[in-house]
C-alpha cells in the first residue's frame, strides 16, 4: 500500500476530487495553508496499491495547472526619507505537490 499525499490548489481541488472518485479512489480533503505565500491551498490524501501509484498521478497531473502568483515583498526601511516600492515577486504555484509514501491500512 501507498499513500499518497497532492498538496493542489484550490482552484483544481474539486474537478481533481470528483475525477479521483468517478474512478473508484477513495480521497479524503483537508484543508492546509502554504508556508511561503501562507494562501490556502488543499492537501488530498489517498491510500492506494502499489500499482495504482502512477494511475493516480496522471489524474493529478491532467487536473492541475501551473498559475503564476506575484508576491509584494516586504518595503525596506527608508533612511532618507526616499520611498522605492520594491518590485513584485513572480511566483510559480503548482500544478501539484506530491508525496509518495509506504503505508499499511488499518481500519478500525
Ligand atoms: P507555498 O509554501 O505557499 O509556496 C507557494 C509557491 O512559492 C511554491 O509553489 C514555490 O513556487 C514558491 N516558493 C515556496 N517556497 C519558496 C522559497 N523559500 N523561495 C522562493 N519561492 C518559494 P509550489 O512549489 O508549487 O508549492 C505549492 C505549495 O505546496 C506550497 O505553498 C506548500 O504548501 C506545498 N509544498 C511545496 N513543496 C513542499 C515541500 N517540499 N514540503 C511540504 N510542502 C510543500
Amino acid at each position: 500500500m501507498k499513500l499518497i499525499l497532492a498538496i493542489v490548489q484550490h482552484q483544481d481541488a474539486s474537478t481533481l476530487v470528483d475525477a479521483l472518485t468517478e474512478q473508484g479512489y477513495r480521497v479524503t480533503r483537508l484543508s492546509s495553508q502554504g508556508g511561503f505565500l501562507r494562501e490556502g491551498n488543499v492537501t488530498l490524501m489517498l491510500s492506494v496499491e502499489d500499482h495504482q501509484v502512477n494511475a493516480v498521478i496522471k489524474v493529478v497531473r491532467e487536473h492541475c495547472s501551473t498559475r503564476t502568483r506575484y508576491v509584494s515583498p516586504m518595503p525596506p526601511i527608508a533612511e532618507s526619507g526616499e520611498f522605492y516600492p520594491p518590485a513584485p515577486l513572480e511566483v510559480q504555484v503548482g500544478g501539484a505537490t506530491v508525496f509518495v509514501l509506504k503505508a499499511e491500512t488499518a481500519k478500525l
